[in-house]
């Protein structure tokens, strides 16, 4: 059967991870210029001031996907390019960069997926509260207007936030990202909830705003347990531990019932008491505005059993398992897990928006970049995700992470995840075998994965 005729080829990248320029054009400051200016915050004090400079070298990068083929491309809008204080006046030099990659784009045949948020909040946003204050979901819809507005004619495909799960737990609890706070859990909860109704809000203004219509969804972690044996037992224990609230900060079901079934989930109220955020009248229902696919990053899994006690309970990945230069573990059946999980709770047809690992990669005396392992990883995934596709989950498409070597915020140039090499010094684009190993899964519209098989 394999992968459905529509199915969406793609790759992702994110604004502050590649653009650079983070003062040209009018560009205001975020969140993540001010906090890769606090020593030691990321990994050899560096930034986002250049990374890819994907702002002077966007026809290239267009010009590299088409040639590796792809139907569709996810990047993220910076919010402070658009409204350079967060709230106010909208600048047009900055929305004009994304109307020419659009049409960029269009005529290379590559779909445009924009993310309206991916974690780069304008430092003046920040600075009147940023997400603990309730009316960072109107500074978000009229930005999101503003892009709408300008785009909306020919983006037919929106995400509207990614990871709130890192944003608001890296960024608000544990300080291990931008803007770098502690919050206390009611507070961080608070911003969470002000998060989803900002995601409720541009959902709106998509729908009514947009001249055509459009696929909307969001792109939450989906945190992935598999299940340790094929017992049936250790299935359920799976599927339970995947929508289980526990004070693990990184869950799927706390952020995702609200936008799939408007409400929060019973184990998260219990475990969170009286922190929990005030639900005002009317916000759940903007929360829940309906979405047209479900979409989640998902990199790797925790096998997971039925305990002694009747809980789900982890198990260690044998010893000796392979992993990336992340220190994730490759675990290709978390896809399937939970592409199936997700489909049977939440019955919306399902995109993986970023999947894909950090692999120790430079260019070869030869002048090529064999990432092997990632080819192998990336083959290993997919299989599983045409495995759940077979079986009958709506699967509408994928999406690499990532297009090409990036900023990986605290981690900083250390961590290599493109599919093209870039030489951060020169600005130097090669694709590595991976690309050229993509762009053939792709024109046989997956095809290749069996290949030898
Ligand atoms: C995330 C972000 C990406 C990362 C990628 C690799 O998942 O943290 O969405 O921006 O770069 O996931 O860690």
């Amino acid at each position: 059967m394999a992968f459905a005729k529509d199915f969406v080829w793609g790759a992702a990248t994110a604004s502050y991870q590649i653009e650079g320029a983070v003062a040209e054009d009018g560009r205001g400051e975020s969140v993540w210029d001010t906090y890769c200016k606090r020593p030691g915050a990321i990994w050899e004090n560096q930034s986002g001031e250049v990374a890819c400079d994907h702002y002077h070298h966007w026809k290239e990068d267009v010009a590299l996907m088409r040639k590796i083929g792809l139907k569709a491309y996810r990047f993220s809008i910076a919010w402070p390019r658009v409204v350079p204080d967060g709230v106010g006046a909208v600048n047009p030099r900055g929305l004009a960069f994304y109307d020419r990659l659009v049409d960029e784009l269009l005529a290379a045949g590559i779909e445009p997926w924009p993310t309206l948020f991916h974690w780069d909040m304008p430092q003046g946003a920040f600075d009147r509260g940023g997400w603990l204050n309730r009316e960072s979901a109107d500074w978000f819809a009229d930005y999101a207007t503003a892009v709408v507005d300008a785009l909306g004619d020919r983006v037919r495909s929106w995400f509207t936030l990614n990871e709130p799960q890192c944003f608001i737990g890296f960024g608000h609890r544990d300080s291990l990202q931008a803007p770098g706070l502690k919050l206390s859990r009611s507070e961080w909860l608070r911003a969470g909830h002000h998060a989803l109704l900002a995601h409720g809000r541009a959902v709106q203004v998509i729908r009514s705003r947009a001249k055509g219509p459009c696929r909307v969804s969001w792109a939450p972690v989906g945190w992935s347990k598999m299940p340790a044996t094929a017992n049936r037992d250790d299935i359920d224990a799976a599927r339970e531990a995947t929508f289980a609230v526990t004070d693990e900060m990184i869950n799927n079901a706390w952020w995702m019932d609200p936008v799939y079934l408007g409400r929060y989930p019973q184990d998260g109220l219990r475990l969170y008491g009286a922190d929990a955020p005030k639900v005002l009248p009317g916000d759940m229902d903007l929360i829940a505005q309906p979405l047209d696919l479900q979409a989640f990053n998902t990199y790797n899994g925790q096998l997971i059993r039925r305990g002694a006690d009747g809980r789900p309970e982890l198990v260690p990945h044998p010893t000796g398992y392979p992993m990336n230069f992340f220190h994730g573990s490759i675990t290709p059946p978390c896809l399937y897990w939970t592409a199936k999980f997700m489909y049977e709770r939440y019955r919306l047809p399902v995109v993986i928006s970023e999947n894909g690992m950090s692999n120790a990669d430079w260019v070869g005396l030869d002048g090529r970049v064999p990432d092997g392992p990632r080819i192998d990883m990336l083959r290993r995934y997919l299989l599983e995700l045409e495995r759940a596709a077979d079986e009958g989950v709506p699967v509408a498409g994928y999406f690499l992470w990532s297009l090409m070597d990036n900023f990986e915020w605290s981690h900083g140039y250390k961590q290599r995840f493109g599919i093209i090499h870039v030489d951060f010094v020169t600005g130097r684009r090669t694709l590595k075998d991976s690309a050229l190993w993509y762009r053939d899964v792709i024109a046989t519209h997956g095809g290749k994965l069996h290949e030898g098989l």
